[in-house]
């Protein structure tokens, strides 16, 4: 039975990431944080008493902050393969908190990598790379675009990936980044757009909410549907040589376009309800993304299924269920046809 780590175990990909391996039969170890409210609603689940003969998932305490524990987890363990996902994942956030977020996003890959080098052992990697490294970069961006990163966040991430890089030639390790671009999900969390607009939507739809405030309407994004992101993260690890790939949809849309589309789903006006908060701005932005997935679709042999429109609908769905209301359906009916033996639970 192979065995995988996953830092960020608890977060949107961590916790899809989680139930994909479990699915393909991999003894499955997460590391997370103590908190003082509990933290592990996504993964809540899938979870069996390490007591259990039936217990695949083992979570340890841990923080990337940490490098004598990340030692400890990774000596004792001894996993096959590293998915390295924690990290400060906000960019708004990294303009208020940029110290903190080069701590945990940029040298939190130094203490893995070195834990793994240290112990001597053919450990893969994944370093969660992002499409927000390309910054300012024009579209489409692949593999070979130069970066041009606008955030602390970013610039953190670009550490990560030339850390990733540099130890793949330095050390010959099976080090990889996947450089993915935007993936949302009804995991996703509540502050980045795609979800605080559906959530909205459908807290509005409840009657508990009369306003959304936003930021820029105008950035456009490559969004996709996360369970297909984590599971192209296996895929780099399983090729024969370690290597970097760009994941995303190939096609971009505003950030308007998506409230738009989130509001028309179920039959609101968006411009009766939205209004724009400078609060929500950042200092510098991205304008356009869009993924150049060649490469992905060549060598990994990676389509995705989920356009857009199925997106908006699947989040929405699950956000006006989750307000104890009932959903339109369309984007149940989207997972059951392009989706028949999903691995993941369905929100
Ligand atoms: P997320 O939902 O924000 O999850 C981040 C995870 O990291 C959470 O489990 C969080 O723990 C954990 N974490 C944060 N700080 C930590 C620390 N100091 N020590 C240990 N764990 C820590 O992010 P995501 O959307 O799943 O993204 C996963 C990774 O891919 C991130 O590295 C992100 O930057 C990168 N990425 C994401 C996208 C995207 O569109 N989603 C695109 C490209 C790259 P808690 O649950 O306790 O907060
Ligand atoms: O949803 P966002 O916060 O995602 P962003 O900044 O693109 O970052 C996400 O994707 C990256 C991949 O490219 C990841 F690496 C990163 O970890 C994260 O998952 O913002 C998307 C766009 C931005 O242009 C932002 O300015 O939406 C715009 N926006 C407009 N109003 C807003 C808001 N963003 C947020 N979070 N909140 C607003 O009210």
């Amino acid at each position: 039975m192979k065995k995988a780590l996953i830092t960020g175990a608890t977060g949107q990909d961590g916790s899809y990431l989680t139930e994909f391996l479990l699915s393909k039969g991999y003894q499955v170890h997460g590391i997370i944080r103590r908190a003082s409210t509990f933290n592990t609603g996504r993964i809540d689940h899938i979870y069996v008493d390490p007591h259990s003969k039936k217990a695949k998932l083992f979570l340890h305490y841990g923080d990337i902050a940490d490098a004598e524990q990340i030692n400890n987890i990774i000596f004792n363990i001894k996993p096959d393969e590293v998915y390295h996902l924690a990290a400060q994942s906000h960019v708004r956030v990294s303009f208020d908190i940029p110290e903190y977020t080069g701590n945990i996003t940029a040298l939190g890959t130094t203490r893995i990598l070195e834990a793994i080098r240290r112990s001597g052992r053919k450990i893969k990697f994944y370093q969660a790379s992002s499409s927000e490294m390309f910054g300012s970069a024009l579209p489409p961006q692949s593999e070979t675009t130069q970066f041009q990163p606008q955030s602390p966040y970013a610039c953190a991430k670009l550490y990560s990936y030339w850390l990733t890089k540099n130890y793949r030639d330095g050390y010959n390790m099976f080090a990889c980044n996947g450089i993915l671009f935007n993936h949302e999900s009804p995991r996703r969390g509540e502050t980045f757009v795609s979800r605080k607009i559906t959530r909205a939507v459908a807290s509005i739809l409840a009657g508990k909410q009369d306003k959304l405030y936003l930021g820029n309407l105008n950035a456009k994004r490559d969004w996709g549907f996360a369970p297909e992101y984590t599971e192209i993260m296996w895929r780099i690890l399983q090729q024969d040589k370690p290597d970097d790939y760009v994941t995303g949809t190939g096609e971009s849309h505003s950030v308007k376009e998506l409230v738009e589309e989130a509001f028309s789903y179920v039959g609101l006006k968006w411009k009766k309800y939205v209004s724009i908060d400078p609060r929500y701005f950042r200092p510098t932005e991205v304008n356009n993304l869009i993924a150049d997935i060649k490469k992905a679709k060549k060598v990994l042999k990676w389509h995705p299924k989920v356009n857009f429109n199925d997106l908006v609908k699947i989040m929405v769905d699950a956000d006006v269920r989750a307000f104890g209301l009932k959903a339109i359906g369309e984007g149940d009916k989207i997972l059951e046809k392009k989706f028949p033996n999903r691995w993941w639970k369905v929100d």
